[in-house]
């Protein structure tokens, strides 16, 4: 029979898939995965830091408050003062650390949702809320009025890793 034959460079192929796809992996260490807090009903709040070189990470946040576009156009034309900073997880006192930039074209009142994104860039020992070489535990607080009388507040999931450092 001649399936031995075709063994070997079957295997000799997938060994080099192997090595391309660990090449890929390495060139492209920058992406990282959003980590979102969406509590099933009324909003997704995401959290995400790419590594930007030079010892900076940018920040990116994104908010979905879920609710009817008629109702998110109502709150988009008064006004409704979007806000969002980066914050220290530390239990009971969370501490305050950089604030972050709405992105120009942004909140957006979409079919489904009023959102929008903010941004910042940072150096990564800005991020190191619990000093030294241990984990830091970062998340978003989002702010914006509703425009009829009430502060919503969200917040994103929470990053978990040493910022101490630079890079990954
Ligand atoms: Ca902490
Ligand atoms: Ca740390």
């Amino acid at each position: 029979m001649t399936t031995h034959h075709n063994a070997r460079p079957l295997r000799a192929l997938l060994a080099m898939l192997a090595i391309i796809a660990a090449y890929l992996l390495a060139a492209a260490p920058q992406a990282s995965a959003n980590t979102c807090n969406y509590d099933g009903r009324s909003f997704n709040a995401c959290l995400r830091f790419d590594w930007a070189e030079y010892g900076y990470y940018r920040v990116h946040v994104g908010i979905d408050a879920l609710m009817g576009e008629r109702f998110a156009q109502e709150i988009l034309a008064c006004g409704p003062n979007f806000s969002a900073s980066l914050m220290g997880d530390d239990g009971a006192t969370d501490q305050f650390i950089v604030p972050l930039q709405l992105k120009p074209g942004w909140p957006v009142a979409g079919t489904a949702a009023l959102a929008a994104e903010f941004t910042s860039a940072r150096l990564g020992r800005q991020l190191d809320e619990d000093p030294g070489e241990n984990q830091d535990e970062l998340y978003a607080h989002i702010t914006f009025y509703d425009c009829y009388g009430a502060l919503r507040s969200y917040d994103t999931g929470i990053v978990r890793r040493d910022f101490q450092f630079s890079g990954f």
